[in-house]
């Protein structure tokens, strides 16, 4: 065969290959991957005391642009540790902010402390626009540290939305200026365990800082046990044959006072927060007390919802989504909405959340020209043995029957961190570098993202990376980090 009389040269080539892939292999490493990089060899040295970012000819932001020079500062001593003033990088367009987190990953020193970055060229932009995280705080109180301590690493994964699911059955920990009796009695504690108004201004104000929005959830009328105890008459009290057994379930659906509630809430959360989104839950309803209650079922007959509580649920829904529109807010709701109800307002956003049918329910939803999230494959409060961030990096969003148009309605997903089994002692190595899978699926170009070996190094990398920001995330497999030893 022609080929076997030029046998020699594969293999010089080969042993090229190898020079310059130990060459690079200390600087080819961004994680999320850019849409375009283009690295050479060429080193160029960084002197700390030179250095500085500037913002680009052409950059709708400019200088004084507090969010980008607040960034600048921090990178800088992300990026120099050893140093801490000063601050040449060109940034331009709205996403800048998320291109000095590229760029200090580019940043290596060598063995002397010198610090380097090989010329690079990056063209960048997200894939989906949406890219979130949940936390709850309601199973298990998060301190107000590990929830800026979370928006900082979310800001390295290029994370922007921090979805605060801050309310649920087990306690209520939002201090509300107008019903101060919801976290009076139904925080794990009053004073301890509560996020003060200025508490939640902190946390929207780094998020902020970071390019982060933060979308709160207030998830009704199912999840809402601890609302109860500050809030008399909200909830349906549950029937033991005749008579009130003493339990109580969903919110009442069937009275005028529930409504004038719920709209006093979402307009306090309209005012503290100042997203155009409002998460309202509308998840996993339980009908039996419901069905047990003698005046439900009386407004049942009434309204000619036979017996059908899914109709129930659905009024409830339809009602305070309304409200929200009412206060220039789009809803978000949990898929169940839009299971037991295909008619609901045109913009509501609808998230997915459950594991087994999530691409039929893209297919459905997009039909139905409903913009929508995807949180199922992304569940990694779920722990297993091994290496499951391969599963989260080989989720494909818009993989789903469905014409382009329906592709184009997935607008992004979210990373869900329950905390039934979460607080502040777990929840760094649980969350990273686990979310970072999900990160990169939602930043980066699908066909250079396909292979998750390849994908490995760089990840290992980045949560060597995320190590050194003060991060403890857990490691992926066998090895060390290299800054240990340094
Ligand atoms: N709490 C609320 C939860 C969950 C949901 N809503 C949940 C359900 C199943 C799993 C994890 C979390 N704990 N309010 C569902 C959206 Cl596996």
């Amino acid at each position: 065969m022609a080929h076997t009389g030029t046998h020699s040269q594969p293999v010089r080539a080969c042993l090229l290959l190898v020079v310059v892939s130990v060459w690079v292999q200390q600087v080819d490493g961004v994680w999320p991957l850019p849409q375009q990089l283009d690295q050479s060899a060429d080193r160029n040295s960084l002197s700390p005391q030179r250095f500085s970012f500037t913002y680009g000819r052409d950059s709708a932001a400019q200088t004084g642009c507090s969010v980008l020079d607040a960034a600048f500062k921090r990178y800088f001593s992300i990026i120099f540790p050893d140093f801490t003033k000063g601050s040449g990088l060109l940034m331009s367009e709205n996403e800048s902010i998320r291109y000095t987190s590229s760029f200090s990953q580019l940043v290596y020193q060598d063995d002397y402390g010198s610090y380097f970055i090989n010329k690079t060229e990056i063209v960048d932009f997200p894939r989906f626009a949406f890219r979130g995280l949940l936390l709850d705080t309601s199973r298990h109180y998060l301190p107000l540290h590990a929830i800026l301590k979370t928006l900082d690493a979310m800001a390295y994964s290029k994370f922007n939305v921090f979805h605060w699911h801050i309310v649920d059955d087990p306690s209520f920990p939002y201090q509300s200026r107008t019903f101060p009796d919801l976290s009076n009695k139904g925080a794990f504690h009053p004073f301890t365990h509560v996020y003060t108004q200025s508490d939640v201004m902190r946390v929207i104000e780094h998020a902020r800082m970071r390019g982060i929005r933060v979308i709160p959830e207030f998830d009704s009328p199912g999840h809402t046990q601890s609302w109860g105890k500050g809030q008399p008459n909200l909830l349906t009290p549950c029937y033991k044959g005749d008579v009130p057994s003493g339990s109580f379930g969903p919110v009442d659906p069937t009275v005028d006072t529930t409504y004038k509630f719920m709209e006093s809430l979402l307009k306090e959360v309209k005012f503290v927060f100042p997203d155009s989104y409002v998460h309202l839950g509308g998840d996993e309803v339980s009908f039996a007390c419901w069905q047990s209650n003698p005046n439900v079922r009386t407004f049942m007959e009434k309204m000619g919802f036979g017996k059908d509580f899914t109709k129930l649920e659905s009024f409830y829904m339809e009602s305070i989504m309304n409200m929200t529109a009412a206060l220039n807010r789009t809803s978000i709701v949990w898929q169940d909405v839009f299971d037991y109800h295909e008619r609901i307002p045109q913009d509501t956003v609808l998230e997915i959340w459950k594991g087994e049918t999530y691409q039929a329910e893209l297919s459905r939803m997009t039909k139905a020209g409903h913009r929508v999230l995807l949180s199922a494959p992304w569940y990694i409060n779920h722990i297993s043995y091994g290496q499951d961030w391969r599963n989260s990096y080989a989720v494909q969003p818009q993989n789903f029957s469905g014409t382009e148009e329906q592709k184009k309605l997935v607008i992004g997903g979210e990373v869900a961190m329950w905390g039934e089994y979460v607080d502040a002692t777990n929840l760094n190595p649980r969350l990273w570098p686990r979310a970072c899978a999900a990160a990169e699926r939602l930043w980066s170009d699908e066909e250079k993202t396909l292979n998750a070996d390849l994908a490995f190094p760089r990840l290992e990398k980045f949560r060597c990376e995320l190590l050194r920001r003060g991060i403890q995330a857990e490691p992926l497999f066998v090895g060390h980090c290299k800054h240990e030893y340094d």
